[in-house]
């Protein structure tokens, strides 16, 4: 393995070897609808995703869940669940980047579906909608969008 400044913190460093991160994205689900938001940003911009963000050093999936869509919406979720894993490497975009993906899910029943979603991060979205799943609008981000065209499912049968 190739190390990089260990000369200590002043020594000139070699750009940083890109590494894979891991990602959690949430599908909320309210009656046969899913929220989504355009992004704005260098990855898959302008592209309709799901929230999510980057996982941090100890937490669990579950907790990276609601703290994103919390972040991102206003939203609190209640049980989130594991769905899925994919693997996406972004080498076409303007920064490239590889991203494990972990796909969770929140089921909105009555109390929560009161709630509205809040665009509290605007300079990375366009705003939150729901979407009907049979409707969903184009064009969706790249992982999102492999996903629905491999036929996956999101909601509990
Ligand atoms: P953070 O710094 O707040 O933690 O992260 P963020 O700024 O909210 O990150 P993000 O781009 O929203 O999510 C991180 C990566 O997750 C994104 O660059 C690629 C991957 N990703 C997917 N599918 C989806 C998706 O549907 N929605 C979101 N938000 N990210 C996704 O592979
Ligand atoms: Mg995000």
């Amino acid at each position: 393995m190739k190390m990089v400044n260990k000369e200590g913190p002043s020594a000139p460093t070699s750009p940083p070897t890109p590494v894979p991160r891991v990602a959690v994205v949430v599908f909320i689900l309210k009656g046969k609808s899913v929220l989504l938001g355009r992004r704005r940003s260098s990855v898959g911009n302008s592209t309709f995703a799901l929230p999510g963000g980057h996982l941090e050093f100890g937490e669990s999936f579950e907790d990276c869940a609601a703290r994103e869509v919390r972040e991102e919406t206003g939203l609190e979720v209640g049980k989130v669940e594991l769905l899925t894993v994919t693997n996406n490497v972004f080498l076409e975009e303007p920064k490239k980047c590889h991203y494990v993906t972990i796909f969770m899910r929140a089921v909105f029943g009555a109390n929560e579906a009161e709630q509205v979603p809040q665009n509290l991060e605007p300079e990375k979205c366009d705003g939150w909608e729901w979407y009907a799943w049979s409707h969903l609008p184009n064009p969706l981000f790249g992982p999102l969008e492999r996903m629905v065209k491999g036929g996956f499912d999101p909601f509990p049968v």
